[in-house]
């Protein structure tokens, strides 16, 4: 038995130190306490009806890790579609997401803990013994170092921590030996050769068998990293030291902590997304609590109540006020830059980000928790689930949904810290969206797209790690679960660490870090796990009355301007010369563009960029001109790009035993009839003769009145719809020739005119990639007769999908035409993205890319994350609009008046400041011009 495993239990658990024993012991526990006290608000939930949520989170799970184990164990994760394992490097590569798989059954690892807090402890039993006997860690595969901790090694503590708990109980796993906790050791030194850089900060891959260096290892020449890859080690890094006394791995984990803490941005305190792994700059400086950042202040907070240091809770405090006076922007959360933290960096925020609120009530600060979750509650409602991206006038971004937890969890943590019974409806709103529209028979996908309702191949294990735990605790009584939660803390992939470790093997560690520990003065400690009787002291409706001035806050809200303009820029103010206007051969143009500091680039291609030198301009005031301007210049060029871009479809197919559960991700056609403008095609598929259909079809019986299959290539597209329309087919779908071709890997694919009138084709038509096409195409194998439905959005599917007609919304169609404005994930990296149907905007000397400039304020460097072929969705209007801008201002300005923490006088600096600050960037841009021109 591990010398923590022998030393456990709830005395041993109460830390020595009084301020911290406050919050650890307490840290959990503080969140119940409300729960008992609600009693008005939304209406309470019979004891009846959270048992039946609770049974259908079980069932769901059951249906999820079922499928997973007949069909793709041991594989690293099911892919639900296709009904098989997902193995790296047998399916086409999808980029960075790939690196989480390492051939070591990662579902399994992920879910074991989820099976003991659903009470399936004889499953979790069977599940450790596989996971003994089958899971190797010495594959020759490069991982993520972030992953594979928070997946892996915390999914073998977490299993370890809940493995000595049953033993103890006496029951079950009385056969087991420490070995979970052993496999965890074995893994924390395959990767410990990530942290041999001089900052301590890890790379951000290893090869499990060959570690960094070493040429068979083909990893170690990255330079960057990002700040939650270099800063969410330490509580699964810590509880390994402490769970075998092995204290190198709570060491290194503090070490890249202390980096990060010394290289944050000392005027705003904010962290930036990326970092040089070995001089510490940071690579990218815009700065949220989204992608890229978020665990590791989550990490930061968790790691004082997991280890009761109080420098971690110091240095979150810091981080805290940075967030709240900085990128709080209530109820949103934007990015902003880390040397000019007033600016905001994005226009947009991602799905990650709704971890916060859940962060926010472990903080205690429960006001700007309740309205962000209630803005992202909203968006869900309008698309059923959170898009990977929203607007700030909550248009859908980038359009996937991956299953993520992060708002299951702030639900469960709202619902926690205040007993509103309201957060159960929010939960049952999300088990019935997932059963709706995300689960196939074989698991549950992916949304590829949420405005469509498509699918993609996918079913990540944090599904399985977090959405059920959260779901299922959120219905839960203490009696339903067989172990006291409040024990234990939630890593950030919710697996659960024991709280007594905060009194394990505490010899370790402060030694060779750098921070310095002084002792904290009470305001630090304000907040922070608060006792819920005074947070709403006679108030039940507290957390009611906060939400309600938010209820229409998405419903109602206008498309934004582009800029939002800083209080420390003159009020109102536009540049001189809107970037719509801008002509590059217009002298006039030109003379303000150098009074701006702005400088255009003939580049070889033709194209041209603009540059911003801010200490360039003729004064401060046309430097923030020129600030606005590439700004909206950034904005405008990534609009000109989508716009020529159509939405993606849909083709459900709908004949049992599919019934409309699974939705394949369609390209559109140039020509032919428009899904977004007419009802959606229903018909039985048959194939067409020739299967190229460049010829007049041979089987026109069997085409007659259905949706014809051809294949890709050899003729134009218009030339095949002609032949089958000519045949009498209602409608095509034209699949892929490349083999293995994904709309998982690929970007959105349309189909083009021929160049020619295309008026006499009124039929639809539709394009699939080859892995969606043998969809169909096995389908008809099995079943012969296969019905499909081709729309512009997916139905909702009813047991039978029997014979519906509706007619598409007026609405819907409105948007989805309107869906055109489209998003670059990137500004600056659509400009060398050409699609091959289409002609770049930048071809044209007056159509103007904005480089990547010295200006980052003006413009962020590429995203981790990004997508260019997401289209962006305009929200329909229903009602009056209201002034979001305005409103959130008002809302800014009540805020400051009764938060004395947030000085937002501090909001005006010095244009010398400014200047001072952009030194840096006009450097690194320098670098980058060279390397381009
Ligand atoms: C999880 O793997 C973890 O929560 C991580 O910190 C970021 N988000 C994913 C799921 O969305």
């Amino acid at each position: 038995m591990s010398e923590a495993g022998g030393g456990r239990g709830f005395g041993s658990s109460v830390p020595q130190r009084a301020p911290w024993s406050l919050v650890a012991a307490t840290a959990a526990l503080c969140l119940v306490s409300a729960t008992s006290v609600w009693t008005a608000g939304a209406s309470p939930m019979s004891r009846e009806e959270k048992q039946k949520l609770g049974n259908q989170v079980l069932e769901m799970f059951d249906h999820a890790y079922g499928n997973y184990m007949e069909h793709a164990y041991p594989a690293d994760e099911l892919m639900p579609l296709t009904c098989r394992g997902r193995v790296r490097g047998q399916e086409p590569s999808r980029g960075d997401v790939d690196d989480a798989l390492g051939k070591f059954s990662l579902t399994l690892i992920d879910s074991l803990d989820t099976l003991v807090v659903l009470n399936k402890t004889k499953e979790f039993e069977d599940a450790v013994r596989k996971v003994l006997r089958d899971v190797n860690l010495d594959n020759d595969v490069v991982v993520s170092v972030f992953e594979t901790n928070i997946r892996v090694l915390g999914g073998l503590l977490g299993g370890h921590s809940l493995a000595i708990m049953l033993k103890e109980k006496g029951e079950y796993m009385q056969w087991y030996n420490d070995e979970l906790l052993q496999m965890a050791k074995q893994l924390g030194y395959k990767l410990l050769p990530a942290f041999n850089t001089t900052s301590g900060l890890p790379y951000p891959r290893i090869n499990l068998k060959f570690g960094i260096r070493k040429p068979e290892a083909r990893t170690g020449t990255e330079t960057d990293t990002c700040t939650a890859c270099a800063g969410t080690l330490i509580l699964e890094f810590a509880a390994l030291s402490r769970f075998t006394g092995a204290t190198i791995f709570e060491e290194y984990a503090r070490k890249a902590l202390d980096f990060l803490w010394e290289k944050r941005q000392r005027s705003s305190n904010l962290v930036g997304v990326t970092i040089n792994i070995h001089t510490g700059d940071w690579v990218r400086k815009d700065s949220g609590v989204g992608a890229g950042i978020d665990s590791y202040y989550e990490y930061l907070l968790k790691a004082y109540v997991l280890l009761g240091d109080d420098s971690f809770l110091e240095r979150f405090n810091t981080h805290y006020d940075a967030i709240m006076r900085y990128i709080s922007q209530p109820p949103l959360l934007l990015d902003v830059h880390i040397h000019k933290p007033m600016l905001n960096a994005r226009t947009w925020m991602d799905a990650l980000l709704a971890f916060f609120p859940g962060l926010q009530v472990l903080k205690g600060d429960i006001r700007p928790a309740i309205e962000t979750h209630e803005m992202l509650y909203q968006v869900i409602k309008k698309h059923n689930f959170l898009p990977e991206a929203f607007t700030t006038d909550f248009r859908v971004h980038w359009a996937q949904h991956p299953l993520r937890p992060e708002f299951a969890e702030s639900t469960y943590f709202l619902y926690k810290a205040t007993g509103d019974p309201y957060y159960l409806e929010v939960g049952k709103t999300l088990i019935e969206n997932l059963n709706k529209y995300a689960r196939v028979p074989c698991g549950f996908a992916a949304m590829k797209d949420v405005r469509t309702g498509s699918h993609e191949d996918r079913m990540d294990s944090f599904f399985l790690a977090e959405m059920f735990k959260y779901l299922y605790l959120l219905f839960a009584d203490k009696e339903d679960v067989i172990f006291d939660i409040e024990d234990y803390i939630f890593t950030t992939e919710a697996h659960l660490l024991p709280l007594w470790l905060s009194t394990t093997n505490q010899r370790i560690s402060k030694k060779n870090t750098t921070s310095e520990y002084t002792e904290l003065d009470d305001s630090n400690f304000d907040w922070t796990c608060p006792n819920t009787q005074i947070l709403f002291p006679n108030d039940p409706l507290y957390a009611q009355s906060i939400r309600e001035p938010l209820k229409n806050v998405v419903d109602k809200s206008c498309p934004r301007g582009i800029i939002r303009v800083e209080e420390s820029f003159r009020s109102g103010a536009k540049p001189p010369l809107r970037a719509r206007d801008f002509m590059a051969t217009n002298p006039e143009h030109l003379e303000i563009l150098k009074k701006m500091g702005v400088s255009l680039i003939h580049l070889k291609d033709g194209r041209v960029q603009l540059v911003q030198h801010a200490i360039q301009a003729a004064s401060s005031i046309d430097a923030e001109d020129g600030l606005r301007f590439m700004q909206e210049m950034i904005e405008l060029s990534s609009q000109q790009q989508k716009e020529q871009q159509l939405p993606p479809r849909a083709v459900q197919i709908v004949s049992h035993p599919f019934f409309g559960r699974v939705v394949l991700t369609a390209g559109p056609a140039q020509f032919g009839l428009d899904l977004s403008k007419h009802k959606e095609t229903r018909g039985f598929v048959a194939s067409s003769k020739p299967y190229n259909g460049c010829s007049e079809l041979t089987n026109p019986e069997a085409v007659m009145g259905k949706i014809a299959l051809i294949q890709r290539g050899q003729c134009m597209f218009a030339e095949k719809a002609r032949n089958i329309q000519n045949a009498g087919a209602i409608g095509g779908i034209v699949i892929d020739d490349n083999e293995g071709s994904s709309s998982d890997t690929a970007p959105l694919f349309q189909m083009a005119g021929d160049g020619k009138d295309t008026d006499d084709i009124t039929i639809p038509m539709l394009f699939l990639f080859s892995k969606e096409g043998s969809i169909i195409l096995d389908a008809i194998r099995e079943y012969e007769e296969v019905e499909v439905l081709l729309s512009d959005k997916a139905k909702d599917r009813d047991p039978e999908m029997e014979n519906e007609e509706q007619p598409s919304s007026e609405n819907d169609s409105q948007n989805q035409s309107a869906e055109q404005i489209a998003s670059s994930s990137q500004e600056v990296d659509l400009v060398d993205q050409e699609s091959p149907e289409e002609s770049s905007v930048n071809s044209h000397p007056e159509s103007l890319s904005p480089a990547d400039t010295d200006n980052a304020a003006s413009i962020s460097p590429p995203e981790q994350n990004s997508n260019p072929t997401e289209n962006h969705e305009t929200t329909s209007l229903d009602g009056e609009c209201t002034d979001l801008d305005n409103q959130l201002q008002e809302q800014s300005e009540t805020e400051e008046d009764s938060n004395p923490n947030v000085s937002w006088g501090k909001k005006v600096q010095p244009i010398d400041s400014i200047l001072a600050d952009w030194n840096e960037d006009i450097e690194a841009f320098e670098m980058m011009e060279k390397d381009e021109l």
